[in-house]
């Protein structure tokens, strides 16, 4: 299960993926240290996920297989849903400036929840441990 408060721990190539995802420097260093917690609450198909980070809060509610806007905290603004494949949750999502295609899952490792992102070929993770 996914229901938990999740902090962020460590991160993998995420600063070149946010370089690929056309961020800037400014913001890559800031990001580095955003202190992200995401708290997921699972009923049945409905999530709301209320994230805080050095950027901001900030809830979201989604059904599965429903798409919905969603926002990065740089302004990019996606649409798109997630799916549950197996005890992952995997999400497709496009960026509204271009229409290229960001993809991400999330799924439990070991009591710790990965996150990975892909974009353009370009991939990372940030890994979460539970509050
Ligand atoms: C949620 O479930 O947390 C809300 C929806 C998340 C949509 C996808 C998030 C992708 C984040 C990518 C970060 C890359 C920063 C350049």
């Amino acid at each position: 299960t996914f229901n938990s408060t999740w902090k962020v721990d460590r991160s993998d190539n995420y600063d070149k993926f946010m370089e690929h995802m056309g961020v800037n420097v400014v913001k890559r260093k800031l990001a580095a240290h955003d202190n992200l917690k995401i708290i997921i609450q699972q009923d049945g198909n409905k999530f709301v996920v209320k994230e805080s980070s050095t950027f901001r809060t900030k809830d979201i509610e989604f059904t599965l297989g429903v798409a919905f806007d969603y926002s990065l905290a740089d302004g990019t603004e996606l649409n798109g849903s997630w799916e549950t494949d197996g005890d992952k949750l995997v999400g497709k999502f496009s960026r509204k400036d271009n229409g290229k295609v960001l993809t991400t899952v999330r799924d439990i490792v070991g009591g710790e929840m990965v996150q990975s992102y892909s974009y353009e070929g370009v991939d990372a993770k940030r890994i979460f441990k539970k509050e």
